[in-house]
């Protein structure tokens, strides 16, 4: 059938993805395969904020970007020098990036540095990033979708789920139903950070996990990590056969820091404002995105001086830890960006405040179908692990996004073009 004069072309826009899936489009138009290699770098504009660039430098950085055929924001400020420094964004395809940060590097006021960090950046972001994380015994491999972290709260007051595994026996059980679901790794934890939760001495929350962890680790295959923000507990679980560290205060402590270096645990540095007690007093933020990330770049960093074996982190936003709902829904939309910061990211929304918030579900159980949603979405912007109680039908939607981006992730035929997707930028 010929088509219809209006649609005589079939202008269609096209809605791809990764770079792979950019060659195969463009292979499928039977195009030269070197022109293919050379579009790909063309086909997609990163955009990457620095912040506090010099008022010197900022309209060298603009420049330099539009000699190359990119541009940048920065403040209107920087024109008739009323600001000292500005938040910049810069807009260039990844072919245009490589023509600038040679030319940056020879720049002054601070630009070497810039050229730098944006291109760590960009090759965190764009790369296939970490395939394991490795923990003291054990290590979760991180394959095409996310992994699945089963949380085990052995506490009475957890905000979902309190009091229901506080018996060994039930905790205990309810690991192996979490794994049986198809959980890639359990969280245990013996003390509730829910906002205003009365804290739990060290000696208290161990004597809770004590009889937990070394069975927990017995019975099941997959990595166990322990939540909590005290060294000694860390210390003895990994003792006791646990493989990952999962601190809420983001290794603030030096002693923590001391026992993740020394045991060789794997590490969540998740972002939380103030203490448990506090964080819902400590919300206020212009720029929610721009302090967790700052503040995620400063706790990995201390924890790497401090021995911290770098491939062994992961870092988490803290959905929900001293942050408004808004902020929390802000940082989930925009939880691709932590990529930057080259390291998995860890994201849990499950059952959280916010979802309710969003959705109307007051109840903590009434929000795993939310949840589950959060979760895809986060696999969509390459989350490396989702924590959630709700492992059953986490898994099964993420096993359904897997199959949608493992068709996108194919190979282009051609070398070229395969060799312009290498290291996916
Ligand atoms: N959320 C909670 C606890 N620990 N750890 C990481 N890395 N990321 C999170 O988002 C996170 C976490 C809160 O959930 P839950 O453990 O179910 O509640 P409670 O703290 O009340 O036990």
């Amino acid at each position: 059938m010929s088509p219809p004069e209006r649609h005589r072309f079939a202008a269609r826009v096209l809605d791809w993805g990764p770079p792979t899936e950019i060659a195969r489009e463009l292979e499928a138009t039977e195009s030269d395969p070197e022109g293919v290699g050379i579009m790909v770098r063309k086909a997609r504009i990163y955009p990457v904020r620095v912040e506090e660039v010099a008022l010197k430098a900022a309209p060298l950085l603009k420049q330099e970007l539009l000699a190359v055929g990119g541009d940048a924001a920065h403040a209107r400020g920087i024109a008739d020098h009323s600001v000292a420094s500005s938040p910049t964004v810069l807009l260039a395809t990844w072919g245009q990036y490589q023509h600038l940060l040679p030319k940056l590097r020879r720049q002054p006021f601070g630009l070497r540095q810039v050229a730098d960090e944006v291109e760590r950046a960009l090759r965190a972001y764009a790369g296939r990033g970490a395939t394991h994380f490795v923990g003291a015994h054990r290590t979760l491999p991180l394959g095409a979708r996310p992994s699945v972290l089963g949380v085990v709260n052995i506490t009475p007051d957890s905000f979902s789920d309190g009091g229901r595994f506080l018996e060994p026996s039930a905790a205990i059980a309810r690991a192996e139903v979490l794994v049986s679901e198809g959980a890639d790794a359990l969280d245990l934890g013996a003390e509730s950070t829910r906002p205003g939760a009365t804290p739990v001495s060290p000696d208290a929350e161990w004597r809770r996990l004590e009889p937990i962890v070394g069975a927990v680790v017995g019975r099941v295959m997959v990595p166990v990590s322990v939540d909590t923000r005290h060294a000694e507990v860390a210390r003895r679980a990994v003792d006791a056969g646990a493989d990952v560290v999962n601190d809420v205060e983001g290794l603030r402590d030096e002693a923590m820091r001391a026992v993740v270096a020394r045991t060789g645990a794997g590490v969540i540095v998740m972002h939380m404002r103030g203490t448990p007690a506090t964080m819902q007093q400590e919300t206020a933020s212009p720029d929610v995105r721009r302090d967790v990330y700052r503040a995620l770049a400063a706790l990995t960093d201390r924890a790497v001086d401090a021995g911290v074996d770098a491939a062994k982190i992961a870092v988490d936003p803290g959905l929900g830890f001293g942050k408004t709902a808004e902020q929390s829904l802000e940082l989930l939309a925009h939880v691709g960006e932590f990529r930057s910061l080259g390291y998995p990211v860890v994201l849990g929304a499950s059952r959280k405040s916010f979802l309710g918030w969003a959705t109307g579900a007051d109840e903590p159980a009434a929000r795993v179908d939310a949840g589950v949603a959060a979760a895809v979405y986060a696999a969509d912007r390459g989350v490396a692990v989702v924590r959630t109680h709700d492992v059953a039908p986490t898994v099964q939607a993420l096993r359904l996004w897997e199959r949608i981006e493992t068709a996108r992730r194919r190979l282009p035929e051609s070398r070229e073009a395969r060799a312009a997707t290498d290291g996916e930028l």
